[in-house]
């Protein structure tokens, strides 16, 4: 007896900055499901060819990452392939759009690196943070923009307390920057190649001192202290993006510091760091 797997359903999409987060119902079926085929395509006529198959998991969920800092819109269809290699009917095409980073719609006013998908320009990248960081840093990270050198002067690994390495001690990178006139709306983007599997942990941001929030990571490849291209194909590397607004309030005209204390967790690995002025209204 030869029949198709089920089609599969419930298919949706969750945007964030950089990615598109599917997930669908699974299928409950005999004989096993082998995995399933994703592909994505522009238009929202998915041809299944091997140009947009963009991965297979035996999982109800795939992310479709590394899209860039603008905001994307991709279509999606998922087929279900059995052990015997019988394939299921495409799934309903599913429209999926990524959030635009601060990065592309704000205005730098401070920057560490470039935002490339590679910690290579940073202090000690791409693989001496482990042996390097101590010594290279005994006091953390200071950094003032305008005369800091990124290759020098910021570590591309920041390590954590769980990490032997950094003493298992929380370690502040420090952002200086000098402000011409009074901050309307600030953001704060904190762009990584990688991070820990499952340490990620967790950061404390400060302003001038005072601690706003703490924001926290997303699980990563466990890779990003020794290499670091997150262009290069097939890479083990899983880029993360963090941004939010810094509360205007605690900027002042002149010098400034935006801090980040890694305070649970293991090491995360820098593609960029920014200040951005943001735009009225958005
Ligand atoms: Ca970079």
């Amino acid at each position: 007896m030869s029949r198709k797997p089920p089609t599969v359903d419930g298919l949706s999409t969750q945007g964030r900055i950089g990615a598109i987060d599917l997930t669908w119902e699974l299928t409950d079926w005999e004989p096993l499901v082998d995995h399933y085929a994703i592909h994505a395509s522009h238009s929202a006529e998915v041809d299944l060819s091997a140009e947009t198959l963009i991965g297979k998991t035996v999982y109800g969920r795939f992310t479709h990452d590394t899209l860039g800092p603008e905001a994307v819109t991709r279509y999606y269809s998922i087929v279900t392939v059995d052990a015997a290699g019988r394939r299921s009917r495409p799934s309903r095409a599913v429209a999926g759009t990524s959030t635009a980073s601060m990065v592309v719609t704000g205005t730098p006013i401070a920057q560490v690196g470039e935002f490339d998908s590679k910690s290579l320009e940073l202090a000690l990248a791409p693989s001496g943070g482990q042996s390097g960081y101590r010594t290279a840093f005994p006091n953390g990270v200071d950094f003032t923009y305008g005369t800091s050198d990124p290759a020098r002067d910021w570590s591309y690994l920041h390590p954590g307390p769980s990490d032997a390495w950094g003493g298992r001690t929380r370690h502040t990178f420090r952002l200086r920057f000098s402000l011409e006139e009074e901050a309307r709306r600030l953001g704060l983007a904190i762009w990584l190649i990688d991070t820990h599997a499952s340490l990620a942990g967790t950061a404390t941001i400060s302003v001038n001192g005072t601690e706003v929030t703490e924001v926290e990571f997303r699980g990563g490849g466990t890779r990003g202290s020794l290499e670091g291209d997150a262009t290069v194909p097939g890479t083990a590397l899983r880029p993360s993006f963090v941004e939010l607004e810094l509360p205007a309030e605690e900027f002042a005209v002149g010098e400034n510091a935006v801090a980040i204390t890694k305070n649970s967790g293991s090491w995360h690995a820098y593609d960029a760091v920014g200040v951005f002025a943001l735009d009225q209204g958005r």
